[in-house]
């Protein structure tokens, strides 16, 4: 019997733009921690194989301290006689090969891992493990595809696996009806899988962030979903990693199961303007973010709908917001799809009964205030703070993918 712990989409590292430093690093310790519990459930059960299916890290260039902590996750799994399987994935192979080296490649290097790295055909690792002769092809994603491209039709040939009882292929890919239709990027047909019927037995598949197992035509396919969830789109993921028990002769025996990762609290609650009181808003927002926080926890409160203009102007979202980041791990306020309702015409050249983006709302004020200014001097200040502001009114830090 082999067991083999199959994970992906770990995105160590990863780098959130609006968290601040003591956020981003204990952010970046909560993710390690996830991936960690799949190397401490390799070494706990006596793994014999560890395969890691691509985005290991977030990016092609991790920060030293990262690989150092990675590095020594892959030395406890090479103590304990652990091989270790390794693939890029869209996010740490880099877009060119001017770009460099995927950081999987270092583990290869200092014989802490197999790294699978030819994207045009799988190559293919090879072992006798208790009677059981496995073999474990790689295939990384290849970044020069066409978006319509389906990647195992693109392949320099057809997939030929050395003998075996049990063949696996690793790969990092879109499947057909996995992703969001609107998603633009390279997909695996579905037929393409059906094709590998009595070739492969268990098609491995990093990139998709959600944990499933599919059969197509008669291959297995199992996506072990990511390791935690990265944005407040992902909400609804399951976060984990799979384990296989492989039993052979060929035909082999294979049983795949999901382990559960306890993902970082993460909550989203949408608040409709039309509701916001016009009397004392700034306390009745407070006492709803207060009501939905956690110390713990990634909140993200979206304000949406049109809100009276002097509603809005007395509206101290600072406070809102300085409120929901003492109570919770991190937090967001989400205003972009917030409006402002303008009633009557006033003096900054509003038609009156039209809505607003909080944006224009805040341009025209601080034009308004320009125009009225005394000097040419104050008319620069004040059209420069209004660039600052627009300016810092940015995006939110954890995106919807
Ligand atoms: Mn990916």
């Amino acid at each position: 019997m082999i067991t083999l712990v199959f994970a992906a989409d770990s995105h160590l590292n990863k780098h959130y733009a609006r968290m601040t430093p003591d956020q981003l690093a204990a952010r970046r310790e909560r993710l390690r921690s996830a991936w960690k519990e799949t190397v401490d459930f390799a070494l706990a059960q006596r793994a014999q194989v560890y395969v890691h299916g691509g985005d290991l890290f977030d990016g092609p260039n991790p920060r030293t301290a990262e690989l150092i902590w990675t590095t020594d996750q892959f030395q406890r799994l090479a103590d304990a006689g652990v091989a270790v399987l390794l693939i890029g994935g869209n996010h740490d192979i880099p877009k060119s090969r001017l770009a460099g080296a995927t950081p999987q490649r270092l583990f290869d290097t200092a014989r802490l891992a197999h790294v699978f790295t030819d994207p045009t055909a799988p190559t293919w690792w090879v072992r006798d493990i208790g009677g059981i002769r496995l073999a474990v092809g790689g295939l990384p994603p290849d970044p020069r595809l066409a978006r319509d491209a389906d990647p195992l039709a693109e392949l320099a040939g057809p997939i030929t696996p050395p003998p075996a009882d049990c063949v696996l292929l690793v790969t990092h890919y879109a499947v057909e009806g996995t992703l969001h239709p609107s998603a633009d990027e390279p997909v695996i047909r579905k037929a393409s899988i059906a094709a590998l019927e009595g070739v492969v037995d268990y098609l491995l598949v990093g990139h998709v962030h959600t944990a499933r197992e599919l059969t197509v035509g008669g291959v297995k396919v199992l996506f072990p979903g990511p390791t935690e969830r990265l944005t407040f789109g992902e909400l609804d993921v399951r976060c984990g990693f799979a384990v296989l028990k492989i039993d052979g002769p060929r035909p082999c025996r294979i049983a795949a199961r999901h382990v559960h990762i306890d993902p970082q609290p993460m909550r989203r609650e949408t608040v409709r303007a039309t509701d916001i009181p016009a009397d004392g808003p700034t306390a009745w927002l407070v006492d709803r973010v207060r009501a939905w926080s956690a110390p713990d926890q990634i909140l993200q409160v979206r304000v949406e709908g049109p809100l009276r203009r002097d509603t809005y102007q007395a509206l101290r979202f600072l406070e809102v917001w300085q409120v929901g980041q003492d109570l919770n791990f991190y937090f967001d306020l989400d205003r972009h799809l917030l409006s402002v309702e303008v009633d009557s015409p006033g003096d900054l050249g509003y038609a009156g009964g039209e809505r607003v983006s909080p944006r224009m709302e805040i341009a025209r004020v601080a034009d308004g205030l320009a125009a009225a200014a005394a000097t040419a001097a104050e008319v620069d200040l004040i059209v420069a703070a209004r660039d600052l502001v627009l300016d810092h009114y940015g995006a939110p830090a954890i995106e919807d993918t």
